[in-house]
Formats: C-alpha cells, sequence, structure tokens
C-alpha cells in the first residue's frame, strides 16, 4: 500500500543515543543503527519510500527524560530535544510531524511543554516514556496519580494523544526479573510494564473526568487486547478498590489507539483488530528499532478489505491527529 503513515518512529540527539545502545545487537548492527537514529534526512526518507510510507510522526528515544533523576535537567533536556526536532522536520514538513518529549517529573511543566510544543511547533501530541524516575534512581511515577490531574486536564484541552513508549522496568522495583536481563526489556518487560501503566490509567476514573482523552500504545497494544476480556470477566469478582467505573475494556476500547509497530504477527493483529475495531488500530513500524521493509511487507501482505487497510494504514492517523496531508 502507499501512502501509509507510521507514528512509532524514532530520533535521538547525540546525548541520548547511549539509551538505546543496549537494545541493538552487535557493532555493525549498532553503525547502521546510529546513523539512521541519528538523522531526519534523506536515508530516512529513502527508507520511506522505498516501502510506501508518506509519512512519520517521530519522537525522542526510550527511555531519555524519563530516566534523568533531576527534574531541572529533565525540563532542560526535553526543551532541547524538542526544539531540535522541531528544527530538523520543519525541513520536510511533507514528511515529518512531531511528538513532543515531556519532563513528567514535574507535571505543570510537562503541561507547558505540551502546550509550547503544539501550540509552536504544531507537534501532534506527545509520546512519553512510560513511568518516570525523580529525584532518586529508585523511583517509577505512574500518571494515574492525583498530582497528574492537571497535566491530564491540558492534554484534554489541547486534545492531542498522548502516547505511552515502552522502557525497561527497574530491577529494584520488579524484582521477578533478577538474573534474566533479557527477559525485562524489549521481549517481555516493555510491555508488561506499558500495560500495566495503561490499565492503571483505565482503572484510575482520569477518563471519566476528561472523556475526550486519546491514548495510543504500540507493539499491538503491548498485550492487552489479547487479555480484556478476562480482566473485566474477573473484575466482576474481585473488584478490589477499581474506580475506573463502567467496564474496563469499554474505557480501553474508547480511549486507546494501538499501533502495529514492532509486532507483525498476523494472529494478533487479528485478536487486537476484533477486540478494539477498525478505527483505533493504526500501522506503525518502530523504526529504526525495526525496518520499514518488515513492518511494509507484513502489513501489505494482509488479507484483509481494501478499505480496511486504507484506515489502518493512512487515514485513522491522519483523523485522529488532524494531519493536514495534501
Ligand atoms: C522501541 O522503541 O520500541 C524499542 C526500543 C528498544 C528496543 C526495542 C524497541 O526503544 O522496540
Ligand atoms: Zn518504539
Amino acid at each position: 500500500m502507499k501512502g501509509k503513515i507510521a507514528l512509532e518512529e524514532h530520533w535521538s540527539l547525540p546525548e541520548t543515543l547511549e539509551d538505546s545502545r543496549g537494545f541493538v545487537g552487535g557493532s555493525a548492527d549498532w553503525k547502521r543503527f546510529e546513523r539512521q537514529i541519528l538523522e531526519l534526512g534523506d536515508e530516512r526518507v529513502s527508507e520511506m519510500e522505498k516501502n510506501g510510507i508518506d509519512h512519520q510522526i517521530v519522537s525522542l528515544n526510550s527511555p531519555a527524560v524519563q530516566a534523568v533523576v533531576s527534574t531541572n535537567e529533565a525540563i532542560d533536556l526535553a526543551k532541547r530535544a524538542n526544539d531540535t526536532m522541531a528544527k530538523l522536520i520543519g525541513k520536510n514538513r511533507k514528511r515529518f510531524s512531531g511528538f513532543a518529549a515531556l519532563p513528567m517529573q514535574d507535571p505543570k511543566a510537562a503541561a507547558e511543554e505540551l502546550e509550547r510544543c503544539v501550540k509552536e511547533f504544531g507537534y501532534v501530541g506527545a509520546l512519553v516514556n512510560s513511568f518516570t524516575q525523580k529525584d532518586k534512581a529508585d523511583t517509577a511515577i505512574y500518571y494515574d496519580l492525583p498530582e497528574y490531574r492537571p497535566f491530564w486536564k491540558k492534554v484534554s484541552e489541547l486534545d492531542v494523544p498522548f502516547y505511552i513508549h515502552p522502557r525497561s522496568p527497574l530491577l529494584s522495583k520488579a524484582p521477578e526479573y533478577e538474573g534474566h536481563p533479557w527477559l525485562m526489556s524489549s521481549p517481555w518487560g516493555f510491555a508488561a510494564d506499558t500495560a500495566v501503566h495503561s490499565l492503571r490509567l483505565c482503572g484510575s476514573g482520569v477518563f471519566r473526568e476528561y472523556p475526550n482523552l486519546k491514548v495510543v500504545i504500540g507493539h499491538m497494544g503491548e498485550g492487552i487486547p489479547f487479555f480484556l476480556w478476562r480482566i473485566d470477566a474477573r473484575m466482576r469478582f474481585s473488584p478490589r478498590g477499581y474506580t475506573g467505573g463502567d467496564y474496563l475494556g469499554e474505557t480501553f476500547i474508547k480511549n486507546f489507539w494501538i499501533t502495529t509497530s514492532g509486532n507483525f504477527c498476523t494472529p494478533s493483529f487479528q485478536c487486537a483488530l476484533s477486540m478494539v475495531g477498525i478505527d483505533n488500530v493504526l500501522f506503525s513500524a518502530d523504526y529504526p528499532f525495526e525496518s520499514n521493509k518488515d513492518a511494509a511487507e507484513w502489513f501489505d501482505g494482509l488479507e484483509i478489505a481494501a478499505a480496511d487497510k486504507e484506515k489502518i494504514g493512512r487515514t485513522n492517523a491522519i483523523k485522529l491527529f488532524k494531519l493536514d496531508m495534501k
């Protein structure tokens, strides 16, 4: 399919590049990766064009700002990243839009930075790497906590989507991964943490307070679509302090969008699509952690109606992010 739009696509400042090193294979892989993630120009555009990707919404790599323990340094880093990325995408607005990086260490500063990025740069939303550390390394703060309500009020007013992107959990907070570093990163820990963060938000009542909030998660929904029925089924017997109202599954289906980033598996796609519906699934690759070719060949080969492919590949993104695609 031509004209695809992809939205979990990463870029890095030189100073946040090291955050990605542990996730990329040997030195040849790293050379390619480093070249590709630092760049928002010719190579990226050529990799898009070869694979029928018209437009990327780009975001800073992970965990970057969320792993900075000093609040002031996090605020400065987010600003530097957003300013630099705005200049780069500004050179090619036909191909690129941006998600803001946010200093979630300070909910008020995060709200102000989001507003600045939307109003000054035309950014189409935010992408945050799950929980934030703050003050000391051994902290993990999730955004369902009451101090984030004013932040969500601003997201709701600006009416832009919020992408919750994975990071690895902290070993001190997740001792079940002890001795299994492979398990706590992208093969499993990424999804487990992002899914719990998403479900915490669903259960917090924030979507009742701000019903227009739109949250996006990648990797085919980080496992949630597969589990959604059971979550609701069990909560009927064991609600234990759940305050989200209605059925959690209804909140998820109404307020969440999922992308195909880095999960090019047809049975998983079929499950996700049948759980969340055709309007809430969006194509993405996860470049340069994944190749656009793998993402596009899989997606283009799916045996679904052409009109459905057009929605997932392109028009759902135009609608959700109010993209100005001529
Ligand atoms: C991602 O951006 O989703 C990602 C990483 C690191 C490893 C794998 C991966 O940031 O998919
Ligand atoms: Zn990603």
